[in-house]
């Protein structure tokens, strides 16, 4: 599908019709409707409220219906634990198919040496790595969360921080980039087993190559966790971890716009340690539905319209970024590489979390988040991220940016100005019957 299929301006949104010619909203989820009309009823609300509003959260994306019909496939059925050609059930022929098809498509895609598509989520493919590489108590040094690292990046309140000892690098307070100057003293001082590079909430371009030398430097493995950036790297947009880390883990439904799920890329060397550590050490029976869906996605993303879909999703963000710049709104960092921009609302005298709530009532989806050095508790936040993924799947490009960033604005100046959400959810009405979710 291209870019332009998934929602140019003036195209009337397609009708929904079901196999049985049923027209209309009516034709979603017309099997489930006769067996179970009160989850089916909240299945269309989640619909029309996805169609209805603009989702700027940076880890969300619209999945293409080919691959929602991999991933709702038979293939749930089956019970296929293990590998490819070594399982411990009967009936796998085309099971073993399709994780092989998902492993080739992702090794292909990535340039990886090996491939596990199995992990059910992003935080389990960084549990398999952890428990592949490291015993409990080993050091490793990983982003600060509120820096804008992951849970799983050693949070203390997550397995990661009970289980490992982390050392934690961040942003430098001027410049809120990376310090990788930093990062390459405490990995001297602490001498980690593992470095951790990734982020979750952290606006610019990471430099795979430095955080290896780093990693050399100590003798310590370096594991990239690229959730956030797989979309771009298999665009050729960022540039990839693969060709400098032992291991890469990823989600597959943020910018690469798959699936809800995981998966691991990693050296031949460490492929059976990684396969081990995914099941049987951390997982029973993979999610061969979700796998399908995997195989789809890494599909979709090896098509040349993915790459025009990327660049497009960073030229947004710049565009959002500059809009939010030219009224007054500071950025971390100042600004944008890839595909979230992250704005520091407390210089507006508001949090996060009123932002959010203000914006939600607007029709426009977004996450509060910490910004670096935020005296603020997450619940509250003095930050917004707003990505740029799902509304440039709606085909939405920089001019329509340039206006919402402006509606945001409008917004985050006024939070108690109920006419002015009325005005702004019908701009955003408009917006999404023009860009209707393909
Ligand atoms: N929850 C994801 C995000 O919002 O970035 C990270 O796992």
């Amino acid at each position: 599908m291209t870019n332009t299929e998934h929602g140019s301006s003036n195209i009337p949104q397609r009708p929904i019709v079901s196999q049985s010619g049923v027209v209309g909203e009516d034709a979603l989820h017309v099997r489930l409707s006769l067996q179970d009309p009160e989850l089916a009823g909240l299945l269309r609300e989640e619909h029309r409220r996805q169609q209805d509003t603009l989702d700027l959260i940076a880890a969300e994306n619209h999945a293409s219906p080919a691959m929602m019909e991999a991933q709702g496939s038979v293939l749930t059925n089956k019970y296929a634990e293990g590998y490819p050609g070594s399982r411990y059930y009967a009936g796998c022929g085309v099971i073993d198919q399709v994780e092989v098809l998902a492993c080739r498509r992702a090794c292909a895609l990535y340039g990886a040496e090996h491939a596990n598509v199995q992990p059910h989520s992003g935080a389990q493919a960084n549990m398999a790595v952890y428990s592949a590489l490291l015993q409990p108590g080993d050091t490793v040094m990983a982003m600060r969360l509120t820096h804008g690292g992951h849970l799983t990046h050693g949070a203390p309140m997550n397995f990661s921080g009970h289980l490992y000892k982390f050392v934690s690098y961040g942003v430098d307070s001027q410049t809120e980039l990376l310090d990788y100057d930093l990062a390459e003293k405490l990995a001297r001082e602490h001498k980690p087993r593992l470095i951790v590079a990734g982020a979750s909430s952290y606006p610019r371009i990471i430099d795979f190559a430095r955080f290896a030398a780093i990693s050399r430097a100590v003798g310590a493995r370096l594991l990239v966790d690229m959730a956030h950036l797989a979309g771009l790297v298999a665009a050729g947009v960022h540039p990839s971890p693969v060709p400098h880390s032992d291991v890469a883990t990823s989600t597959s439904h943020k910018t690469l716009r798959g699936p809800r799920g995981g998966f691991i890329l990693c050296r031949q060397e460490l492929a059976h340690a990684i396969d081990a550590a995914v099941f049987p050490g951390i997982q029973g029976g993979p999610l061969m539905h979700a796998i399908a869906a995997k195989a789809a996605a890494f599909h979709e993303a090896a098509q040349p319209e993915f790459a025009d879909y990327q660049r497009q999703v960073v030229a947004n963000a710049r565009a959002l970024a500059a809009a939010f710049l030219e009224r007054g709104i500071r950025l971390v960092s100042g600004g944008t590489d890839n595909h979230l921009v992250l704005l520091d609302v407390t210089t507006i005298g508001i949090t996060g979390r009123q932002a959010e709530n203000a914006l939600e009532a607007s029709g426009i989806v977004a996450n509060r988040n910490v910004i670096p050095f935020d005296p603020n508790p997450p619940q509250v936040a003095g930050g917004l991220r707003l990505g740029t993924p799902a509304v440039t799947t709606r085909g939405l490009k920089e001019e329509e940016m340039t206006h919402l960033g402006g509606l945001i604005c409008r917004i985050l100046h006024s939070l108690d100005d109920e006419n002015l959400r009325g005005k702004v959810r019908g701009e955003v009405a408009a917006l999404c019957r023009r860009f209707p979710i393909p």
